[in-house]
C-alpha cells in the first residue's frame, strides 16, 4: 500500500516515533511483561476516558488466538473528520505523541497523561494495529505498522469498510517482538485490571475473553456497587467487625468516594485512587482521609471517656488497625510525583478529602455507635500491643547487631559486594544442606528456613519480629524493614542482589513462596518494587536418553517437545522436590547462573499473593504447577 506524503507535520510525528523506539521504557516503565500489559491498560484506559465522558457502557477485552489484542467500546468513535492537519483526526490521535484530549471536554482523563502514554505510545510499539471506528453510519478504517500509517487518505479522510447504525471504537493491535522482551500478555494482571476497573465505574461493564489455545475463556467483570464491593471483596475471607462504611462528596471541581470496613486483623489496607489510576505511593489523598480519620477518632474516645485525660491519643496506625479503604478521588489536573508516579502531590486533594471525610464521617458515627466502638476497639488493641513491639523491636536490633546467633543457620558468601551477592532462601534443611555444597561460595549464599514461617498478614508485629526464620531474613539482607510506626529501611544497605526463593515445586512449597512473598510485600515492599526478589525455578524432569546428552526440563511443555523431536528410548526422572538433587544436580540446574530459570516478582505478583494462596491450598491437585506453567513462558533464563 502507497505511504502518506510526507510533509514537516508528518516528520514532527516520525521523530516522534522514533523517540519512543528508542527509549520505550521512557514511555511505558519497561521492555518486560509489565510493559507489554501496559499497552493494553493504555488502550482500555481511552474507552474508559469515553464512558466517564457519559457516552460508553460496554469494554471488550480480546486476547485473540493469534496472539495480538482487540479493545472495542460502544462509544462515539473517534472522530474522523479533517482535522486542522489536513489529516483524519483519528490519525492525530493515533500518531501524534501526547495527542488526545484536544477535541475532548471530559475532565478527569486517564489516559494519554503521565500514567496513560497515550495511543500513538502503543500505536509506535505494535508491528500492526488496525482500527474500526463506527461512526456517522459508516465503519472507518486505518492500518499502521510500527506507528506509520498504511492505508492511503482520499483528501485526508479514512476508507470505510462497511455501513453500521452502531457507533465504537474498536482497535487490534501486535506488540512489536523487536522492542518486547515477551509478547504474551499476562492474563491474570489483566482480569484483575479490568476487575480494578469495574468496581471504580459501577456503571461499566468490561467483558473480556481469552482466545488462546488451551486457555479459553470468557468473564464480564460488572460491579454496579462500586468501591463498596471492593471493599468487601477486598476483605473476602477475613472477619469483618462491621458493614461497610461509604460516603462521597464534591469540594470545588474535585469528586472524592470513599468506602471502608475494619476486620478483626493486625493489618491496615487503604487504598487511593485518582481518576482510576492506582496511586501505589500513596499521596494528598490519602494524606487528608487518614489525618481526619486520626482525629475524628481521638475526639470521639475522648468524649466516650475511653480515652482519659493521662491518656496519650492513638496514633494514625493504630486508628487503621484493621481497616480496609478505597480513597477514590477524581480531579480535573492532577499533579503526581514519586519514583513511579503513583504518588497523588495535588495539595487541594487534602483539603478536599479532609472536609468531606469531616462531614460525612461524623454523621454516619453519630448514628452508628456501636461501629464506632468496635473501631475504636481495634485502635485500643493496637496501641496495647504497640508498646509490646516497640521494645521487641528494640531487643531485636540491638541484640541482632552485635550477635551471630540468629544467623546461625546462613552460609554467606565470600564477596563483599552487594552488586555480585545472592541469597538463596532455600525450603528444608536436607535441599538448604545440598545448596550449600553445590553453590559457588563465592557469591552465593544460602538461607535454610524450616517449614512454614509465620503468616505475618495474620500475626502481630511483635510476634512476627520473635519469628526465628524472619529475624534471620532481616539480619542477613542487612537492610530493616519499615512497617507500621517506624521506618528503618534502607535499602542502600542491602547486602544481596538477588533474593532467590528456592522451594519445591508443590503446595507446599508454594504456600511457603506465598508467605514469603507476602513477608517481603509488608516490611520491604522496595525490594520487590526495584526488582530484587526472584523464584528460582527447579527442574521438573531429567531424561536420560540412550544415546545423547541427558537434559534437565523445566516444564511440560518442554517435555512434550522434547518426546516430539527426540527418536530413540529414553528414561524419565521426575522430580518431586529439591531434596531428590544432589548438590553437583542443584547447581547445574538451579544455582548456576549459566543454566538455571529465574522468576523475577513484579508487584503485582505481591499484589496477587494472597488470592493465590488461596487457589493453590484449596485444590487437591498439586496447582502451583499449573500456577507456574501457566507463566512458564514468563521465567527468564538469565545467563
Ligand atoms: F485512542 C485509542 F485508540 F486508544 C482508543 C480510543 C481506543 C479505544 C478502544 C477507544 C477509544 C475511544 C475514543 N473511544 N471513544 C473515544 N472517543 C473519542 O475519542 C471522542 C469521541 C467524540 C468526541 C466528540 O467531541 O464528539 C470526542 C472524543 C475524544
Amino acid at each position: 500500500m502507497a505511504k502518506a506524503q510526507y510533509n514537516a507535520d508528518s516528520i514532527t510525528v516520525l521523530e516522534g516515533l522514533e523517540a519512543v523506539r528508542k527509549r520505550p521504557g521512557m514511555y511505558i516503565g519497561s521492555v518486560g511483561t509489565k510493559g507489554l500489559n501496559h499497552l493494553i491498560y493504555e488502550i482500555v484506559d481511552n474507552a474508559v476516558d469515553e464512558h466517564l465522558a457519559g457516552y460508553c457502557s460496554e469494554i471488550w477485552v480480546t486476547l485473540e488466538a493469534d496472539g495480538s489484542c482487540t479493545v472495542k467500546d460502544n462509544g462515539r468513535g473517534i472522530p474522523v473528520e479533517l482535522h486542522a492537519k489536513g489529516v483524519s483526526a483519528e490519525r492525530v490521535v493515533l500518531a501524534t505523541l501526547h495527542a488526545g484530549g484536544k477535541f475532548d471536554n471530559n475532565s478527569y482523563k486517564t489516559s494519554g497523561g503521565l500514567h496513560g502514554v497515550g495511543s500513538s505510545v502503543v500505536n509506535a510499539l505494535s508491528e500492526r494495529l488496525t482500527i474500526k471506528i463506527s461512526r456517522d453510519g459508516f465503519i472507518h478504517y486505518d492500518e499502521y505498522e510500527k506507528g506509520i500509517p498504511v492505508v492511503e487518505l482520499k483528501n485526508g479522510l479514512l476508507p470505510t469498510i462497511g455501513k453500521t447504525k452502531a457507533t465504537g471504537t474498536e482497535i487490534n493491535f501486535v506488540p512489536d517482538a523487536t522492542i518486547f522482551e515477551k509478547t504474551k500478555f499476562r492474563e491474570d494482571w489483566l482480569k484483575s485490571r479490568l476487575h480494578e476497573s469495574a468496581y471504580l465505574n459501577p456503571r461499566l461493564s468490561l467483558h473480556f475473553e481469552n482466545k488462546r489455545a488451551g486457555e479459553e475463556e470468557s468473564v464480564t467483570f460488572c460491579e454496579p456497587d462500586g468501591i463498596i464491593a471492593y471493599v468487601r471483596s477486598l476483605n473476602h475471607g477475613k472477619d469483618p467487625i462491621h458493614e461497610p462504611v461509604y460516603f462521597k462528596g464534591s469540594v470545588d471541581s474535585m469528586e472524592i468516594e470513599v468506602a471502608f470496613q475494619f476486620v478483626d486483623a493486625f493489618e491496615e489496607n487503604v487504598l487511593g485512587f485518582c481518576n482510576n489510576i492506582f496511586t501505589q505511593e500513596g499521596g494528598t489523598h490519602l494524606v487528608g482521609f487518614k489525618a481526619k480519620f486520626t482525629n475524628l477518632i481521638n475526639t470521639y474516645a475522648r468524649e466516650l471517656g475511653l480515652l482519659k485525660e493521662k491518656d496519650n491519643n492513638f496514633t494514625g496506625p493504630d486508628t487503621r488497625n484493621g481497616m480496609t479503604a478505597v480513597v477514590a478521588v477524581k480531579h480535573p489536573d492532577p499533579i503526581f510525583e514519586g519514583q513511579t508516579k503513583t504518588k497523588l502531590a495535588s495539595a487541594d486533594a487534602t483539603k478536599a478529602v479532609n472536609a468531606i471525610t469531616g462531614e460525612e464521617l461524623v454523621l454516619f458515627f453519630d448514628r452508628n455507635l456501636e461501629t464506632l466502638k468496635g473501631i475504636i476497639a481495634c485502635a485500643e488493641k493496637s496501641a496495647k500491643i504497640r508498646k509490646a513491639e516497640e521494645k521487641a523491636k528494640t531487643n531485636m536490633l540491638s541484640k541482632s547487631k552485635f550477635s551471630f546467633d540468629s544467623n546461625g543457620k546462613l552460609a554467606n558468601c565470600e564477596s563483599r559486594d552487594p552488586s555480585k551477592c545472592e541469597i538463596f532462601i532455600v525450603e528444608g534443611d536436607s535441599a538448604g544442606g545440598s545448596a550449600k555444597m553445590g553453590r559457588n561460595r563465592q557469591f552465593q549464599a544460602i538461607l535454610p528456613i524450616r517449614g512454614k514461617i509465620l503468616n505475618v498478614e495474620k500475626a502481630s508485629m511483635d510476634k512476627v519480629l520473635a519469628n526465628a526464620e524472619i529475624k534471620t531474613m532481616i539480619n542477613a539482607f542487612g537492610c530493616g524493614f519499615s512497617e507500621g510506626y517506624g521506618n528503618d529501611f534502607d535499602i542502600s544497605k542491602l547486602k544481596y542482589d538477588k533474593i532467590i526463593l528456592m522451594t519445591d515445586a508443590d503446595v507446599d512449597g508454594s504456600h511457603i513462596d506465598t508467605l514469603l512473598l507476602t513477608f517481603l510485600y509488608r516490611f520491604m515492599p522496595e525490594l520487590i518494587y526495584n526488582g530484587h526478589v526472584y523464584i528460582a525455578m527447579p527442574p521438573l524432569y531429567k531424561v536420560m536418553p540412550e544415546r545423547g546428552e541427558e537434559k534437565y526440563l523445566y516444564d511440560d511443555k518442554a517435555l512434550e517437545e522434547y518426546k516430539r523431536s527426540h527418536t530413540g528410548d529414553f528414561t524419565l526422572q521426575r522430580y518431586k522436590g529439591l531434596g531428590e538433587m544432589d548438590a553437583e544436580q542443584l547447581w547445574e540446574t538451579t544455582l548456576n547462573p549459566e543454566n538455571r530459570v529465574l522468576k523475577r516478582v513484579e508487584i503485582e505478583d505481591a499484589r496477587l499473593a494472597s488470592e493465590v494462596t488461596e487457589l493453590l491450598m484449596g485444590s487437591d491437585v498439586p496447582p502451583r504447577r499449573k500456577f507456574i506453567y501457566d507463566h512458564a513462558d514468563e521465567a527468564e533464563i538469565d545467563a
